[in-house]
């Protein structure tokens, strides 16, 4: 278990202020201008050295993306931080607990990153869901700037560096990096084609690096701890501290700060104090959002809790939000809701994923109570395999995968219950379900 001294996050629970005061008595923006001195290309190297690879879901290592980055921006081009805090991931809800909690570790955190990327200024993509989040996190930046943390000459740098809060409007295709660029630039939110990734062309065409809100939040402290310190946490290739965020059928769901790779039993015993109904009762896990695929009980068990450990299993860690569901679970009920969401959150600019999420959550709904043929499952199989990889953007494979590891795990359940109601109506067990 990671220990209280370990913990980057010290007030995700809310128990002190989030305001500037009580954030520099928790050590934020404590001399920041010397972090800043050491350089940029220093600051990269570092973070590099730390392992930190991106906490909202695809894990790319960060310092190798800031290093994308022009190390001399031309005038009329100049680099542009953006942070991704479109938290809508169904089951992800750790980055909104530290905008609440402890939004200077976030703003401190784009100012060195801006820094070292050569960025003109950062703009933070609040979801717009997060109403009192983006009112925090306004009044977090405007403390910033009052006391000349922000602004021009930041912290007494002698660099200048703006930070712009931007709210969304409630879709969750603009947490995708390129809708979010196209929605901070007053477009409709539709991903772009990549490539050019964002650090080629990004925001208004130019040099732009895209990094979740945790992923911004954790540098300040690992700069003043040091990258060996980050990761003597977790395993190779996995390292550092992580926010897992736990929901479903555990006795306390919660957000909790833990070393990457800790096992999925060892997360839910100290953290969560079990499974509903004791570990016998557990059925299945989606361990990093409702974009990876399930896991079934007898293989997360001693799983570590990384980015290989859970990609071994056919799953992966994608935001460390970890759904729980008991045996009193309708799994096939519970994916077809996720197929509906994706169906409603498609963007619909190409076939695969505008007609496929629709057709998959009907087949899906079908699924669901029966009413369909035994051979189509593998007809649904295949539509998925059709979506995967061959859309614009993750969110074709995101509602494809999720299918794909109800089929792999749970075909007999599938199969069940429409022999069931081939057969003269669900079992009672089935319509108590319903
Ligand atoms: C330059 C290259 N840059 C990759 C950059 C790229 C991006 C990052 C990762 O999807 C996943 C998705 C969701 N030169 C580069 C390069 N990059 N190659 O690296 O890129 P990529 O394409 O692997 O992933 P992505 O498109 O960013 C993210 C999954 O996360 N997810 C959902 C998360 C939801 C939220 C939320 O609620 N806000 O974060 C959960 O699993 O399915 O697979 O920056 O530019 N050669
Ligand atoms: Fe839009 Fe779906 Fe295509 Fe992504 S995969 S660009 S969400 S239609």
């Amino acid at each position: 278990m990671l220990a209280d001294k370990d913990r980057i996050f010290t007030n995700v629970y809310g128990f002190q202020p989030w305001n500037l005061a009580a954030a520099q008595k928790r050590g934020d923006w404590d001399n920041t201008k010397a972090l800043m001195a050491i350089g940029q290309d220093a600051i990269i190297d570092k973070v590099k050295a730390s392992g930190l690879r991106g906490r909202g879901g695809a894990g790319f290592p960060t310092g190798m993306k800031w290093s994308f980055m022009p190390k001399e921006p031309k005038p009329d081009r100049p680099n542009f931080l953006v942070i991704n805090a479109d938290e809508s991931e169904p089951g992800s809800c750790k980055d909104r607990e530290i905008i609440r909690h402890d939004p200077h570790k976030l703003i401190e955190g784009a100012l060195i990153a801006g820094f070292a990327m050569r960025a003109r200024a950062a703009y933070i993509y609040i979801r717009g869901e997060y109403i009192r989040e983006a009112e925090t996190l306004f009044a977090a930046v405007a403390e910033a700037y009052d006391k000349g943390l922000l602004g021009k000459n930041a912290c007494g740098s002698g660099y200048d560096f703006d930070v712009f809060v931007h709210r969304g409007a409630g879709a969750y295709i603009c947490g995708e990096e390129t809708a979010m660029l196209e929605s901070l630039e007053g477009k409709k939110g539709q991903p772009r084609l990549k490539p050019p990734f964002p650090a080629g062309a990004g925001l208004y065409g130019c040099p732009t690096t895209v990094n979740n809100v945790e992923s911004i939040a954790v540098v300040p402290t690992i700069l003043r701890r040091g990258p060996e310190w980050f990761a003597s946490f977790g395993r190779e290739k996995n390292e550092g501290t992580k926010l897992f965020q736990i929901s479903g059928h555990v006795n306390k769901p919660c957000v909790v700060e833990e070393a990457m790779s800790i096992s999925f039993r060892e997360l839910i015993e100290v953290h969560c104090g079990g499974i509903r109904g004791g570990w016998d009762n557990l059925l299945a896990v989606i361990p990093g959002g409702s974009s990876v695929p399930l896991v079934p009980a007898a293989e997360i068990m001693d799983a570590p809790m990384d980015f290989d450990g859970l990609k071994a299993l056919g799953s992966g860690l994608g935001t460390a939000a970890v759904i729980v569901m008991d045996k009193s679970t309708d799994i096939v009920r519970a994916i077809s809701r996720l197929s509906y969401f994706y169906k409603h959150e498609s963007c619909g600019q190409c076939t695969p994923c505008r007609e496929g999420t629709g057709w998959m959550w009907r087949v899906m709904e079908r699924m669901r109570t029966g009413d369909a043929d035994v051979s189509e499952i593998d007809t649904l199989y295949q539509v998925t395999k059709q979506i995967e990889g061959h859309t614009i953007c993750a969110l074709g494979d995101a509602a494809a995968w999720p299918i794909q590891g109800l089929i792999k795990h749970f075909r007999p359940e599938m199969e069940r219950r429409i022999i069931e109601k081939q057969g003269g109506g669900l079992s009672p067990m089935m319509e108590a379900a319903e």
